[in-house]
């Protein structure tokens, strides 16, 4: 079969998420909710703001922000992490990133999928947190086993997505009428179910270990827990979420507003009770899943992530359920940050994408490779420099997210050293780094923006 009959995964994928955003939309319809503030937000953060809206649209951003989302689920072994691994491979999502929840008192560790080049992040960066369950951290030997057996009874995936996997494997990609049904049979995966495959009796034991082990063992598959937006305004987005039903968290995660906002804030609605129907009949409670709001800014670079860490880690000693207070405080101390975006470059604390601009020429003989000569073309508008926009999790406020989300805050007793190698032998590869990723984004760029103004500029004296 000739290869142009197959189709792209930046196309199965945003018929992926889309199918996933409706099925979640069904199940939780505060979500739908969610999606209407944060559409309305965005529509008047740009409105206000022509300068944004401009800076997004010539950076390429704009288009794939109605289409903006992230997700999260939890597996329960590492032959589902594998297969997981494989499906996500088909619609052009890699595991970025190695997230230890352990140090947080969660036990799981994860990693993020997701697009990694330009254009797919471009197209529809969706991306989903993927935990797995480690149950060499469950103490109770019994407990454990008894875990263990209920996972390996069952099958997340349908046999259907099973052969359609294979199929991409073995031909190189899936044709359109393959995509369609791959997106149908892969949903199922993430799909809610209100009957537990156990007991009340066992439920219960394995929560009194952990909320989120039940969460994890107790049903017949990682339900998608939540999906979230990207708003360009999360202050905004706070103050609007009880017009429209919904309570927020007491307060916004991550760094403060800024001018020139970095790696991402994020805020959520509690989750919601929901009732279950345990084997034998019983009724129960359970809560999993609620809804988050984020946004973005730029990526930092090892340099710029650790001063992130450190003005973070001095606002972690001021407690308050005031939202107000807490953003007053985080802004004092990071006055420290740089907040404009040529400081942030020349110091190398963020990452940017750099252009040529159009119809820009320069002295075909004269060196660019020198920092200083980058320089002098970003000053002379012959090139121009885009933030580079942050594309991953931040592990403190995954930590953050998975307490908010359990209902308490149970601490981290127990907590195993990091092991990522047992994550990606369950993986089948390394995750992939995603300082390296911004690292060579930047880099290319640099280069290609170089080659096309020497290019244009040989042309011209020709
Ligand atoms: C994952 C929480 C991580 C985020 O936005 O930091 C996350 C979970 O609760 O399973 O989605
Ligand atoms: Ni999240």
């Amino acid at each position: 079969m000739p290869t142009d009959s197959f189709v792209c995964p930046a196309s199965i994928r945003d018929r992926f998420a889309t199918a996933m955003s409706r099925m979640y939309k069904r199940e939780v319809p505060q979500y739908g909710a969610l999606l209407e503030l944060v559409a309305d937000i965005n529509a008047r953060t740009l409105e206000d703001n022509p300068a944004l809206a401009k800076r997004m649209a010539a950076a390429n951003e704009l288009d794939r922000l109605a289409v903006e989302r992230h997700g999260a689920i939890r597996l329960g072994t590492p032959d589902e992490l594998g297969m997981l691994a494989r499906l996500f491979a088909v619609i052009g999502m890699a595991p970025v990133g190695y997230y230890d929840l352990a140090a947080a008192g969660v036990p799981v560790h994860s990693t993020a999928f997701r697009p990694v080049d330009s254009d797919a992040l471009a197209s529809n960066p969706f991306r989903l947190f993927t935990s797995l369950l480690r149950l060499d951290l469950i103490e109770n030997d019994g407990l454990r086993r008894r875990a263990a057996d209920i996972l390996a009874g069952r099958d997340i995936f349908t046999p259907r997505v099973r052969e359609l996997v294979a199929r991409h494997e073995s031909e190189g990609g899936l044709t359109d009428a393959e995509a369609e049904e791959f997106v149908a049979e892969a949903i199922e995966t993430f799909r809610w179910h209100e009957n537990a495959t156990v007991d009340y009796a066992t439920y219960e034991a394995l929560a009194a270990e952990h909320k989120l082990i039940a969460d994890v063992v107790c049903f017949r598959g990682p339900h998608i827990n939540h999906l979230t937006p990207r708003t360009l305004d999360i202050d905004a987005a706070q103050a609007a979420m009880p017009a429209y039903g919904m309570t927020p968290k007491a307060t916004i995660e991550g760094p403060p507003r800024r001018d020139v906002p970095i790696l991402l804030r994020q805020t959520s609605f509690k989750a919601l009770e929901e009732s279950i129907r345990f084997a034998g009949d019983a009724e129960g409670r359970h809560t999993a899943r609620f809804g988050e709001i984020e946004q973005r800014g730029v990526a930092l670079t090892p340099d710029g992530r650790a001063l992130y860490d450190r003005l973070l880690a001095a606002a972690k000693t001021y407690k308050t359920d005031s939202n107000d207070d807490y953003q007053a405080a985080l802004a004092g101390i990071f006055e420290e940050f740089p907040d404009d975006l040529d400081t942030l470059r020349r110091r190398e604390l963020a990452y940017f994408r750099y252009e040529a601009a159009s119809a820009s020429t320069i002295d075909p003989n004269a060196p660019t490779d020198a920092d200083s000569a980058i320089e002098a073309l970003i000053a002379a508008g012959h090139i121009v420099a885009h933030p580079i926009v942050y594309e991953d999790f931040l592990p403190v406020s995954a930590a953050g997210i998975f307490q908010s989300n359990l209902g308490s805050d149970e601490a981290g007793e127990g907590a195993a050293a990091a092991s990522q190698s047992q994550l990606e032998a369950a993986l089948g590869r390394p995750v992939i780094d995603p300082f390296a990723l911004y690292a060579e984004i930047e880099a290319e760029s640099k280069r290609a923006a170089l080659a096309a103004l020497t290019r244009r500029s040989r042309h011209e004296s020709a």
